[in-house]
């Protein structure tokens, strides 16, 4: 089998790099994608679905998309310390391509709000972690501050290398299938992925192919659902902590992907996140963190619409271990404890 080098050098000749660009890469990308048959099912119509399986990623999201490219352009400007605010997975791709560079990392999470798994992430990957009483807006709202006055580099989406990394995920997609989906269902926080995808479908179809553009169907979870109802949340709340986020900074490039691909926002509420979350655990083996399995929940909630015949690619961003207090918490598993340890209290209870 061959050694995937990561998306830099798999994809280097759409990527603003060059030959004095130092790579820092843990090997992201090539994630899978895989078909998910009992979701096609109760799609009906003869739809074909897959999961592009982003949470397969080094640090387990699709931030290492972003952050190989945005930490090895900082690397060739010769930054020493990079900067971002978090609802988690960010923090735990900077904190890990930051020290891969030789960099100082500082992020922003909104205290108490962060996932177990990607806290320990940050502070394992010796991020310095500074967790402030405000949600991901107030934070996003300090670093952009912090990096304009000291000497740091913000590598958050709105740093345009990150974007520029996160495309790539639509080449894939096109890799592995030959062609676009029709549908490209996505979770939406700060909006940066969905811009991203987009830009990738669009160049790739402009270089060597010649597919169709897929609709980009964006969600959000209801609590915290500003690019649906068009609004600023001053208060974002939602189980899906990763796009518990009020104040979309890719809000108007996100617009335009929507408008562009003729693609739509809908919101799913928590319940449904959850029903889509274990669905894909149970019936089809696939681990997500709760804001991933919102395109899912979206696909379901939204199957009216889709065409009979359509490819559907929903896009899990990040890896279900990430927040396994949720997992504990929302499961319907049979989970027998404090038993004798014995063969036939196990045999008992197994039912035999
Ligand atoms: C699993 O880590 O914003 O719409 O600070 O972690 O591009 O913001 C995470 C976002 C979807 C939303 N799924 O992506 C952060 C952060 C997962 C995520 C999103 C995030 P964008």
């Amino acid at each position: 089998m061959h050694n995937w080098p990561g998306l830099i050098e798999a994809y280097r000749g759409w990527l603003p790099v060059s030959a004095k660009t130092p790579v820092i890469t843990l090997h992201e990308g090539a994630t899978p994608l895989i078909p998910v048959p009992s979701i096609a099912e109760r799609i009906g119509k003869g739809v074909r679905v897959f999961v592009k399986y982003d949470g397969l990623n080094p640090t387990g999201s699709f931030k290492d998309r972003g952050m190989t490219m945005a930490i090895s352009k900082a690397k060739e400007a010769g930054c020493e310390a990079v900067i971002c605010a978090s609802t988690g997975n960010t923090s735990a791709a900077a904190a890990a391509y930051a020290r891969r560079g030789g960099m100082r990392s500082f992020v922003l999470i909104p205290d108490g709000y962060v996932a177990q798994g990607k806290l320990a992430q940050a502070l394992i990957y010796g991020a310095e972690v500074l967790a402030i009483r405000g949600n991901f807006d107030r934070a996003l709202d300090i670093v952009r501050e912090a990096a304009e006055k000291y000497p740091v580099t913000l590598v958050n989406s709105t740093n345009p290398y990150r974007l520029q990394g996160q495309k790539t995920a639509a080449f894939e997609i096109v890799d592995a299938l030959g062609y676009a989906p029709d549908w490209l269902c996505i979770p939406m926080g700060n909006a940066g992925n969905i811009t991203a995808y987009w830009m990738g479908f669009q160049e790739y179809q402009q270089g060597v192919h010649n597919h169709k553009l897929p609709r980009m169907m964006g969600f959000q979870a209801s609590g915290s659902a500003p690019l649906v109802y068009d609004t600023t949340v001053d208060n974002p709340n939602t189980i899906a902590t990763a796009i518990r986020i009020g104040n979309p900074v890719n809000r108007a490039k996100a617009i335009d992907a929507r408008n562009a691909s003729n693609g739509a926002f809908f919101e799913v509420t928590d319940a449904e996140i959850i029903t889509a979350y274990q669905f894909l655990s149970c019936k089809e083996g696939i681990f997500c963190e709760p804001a991933s399995a919102a395109s899912v929940a979206g696909l379901f909630k939204r199957k009216d619409e889709v065409p009979a015949g359509a490819t559907v690619v929903c896009v899990l961003t990040g890896n279900g271990l990430k927040d396994p207090d949720c997992a504990i918490n929302n499961n319907d598993a049979a989970f027998h404890t404090n038993l004798d340890p014995d063969l036939d209290t196990v045999a008992n209870t197994m039912g035999f």
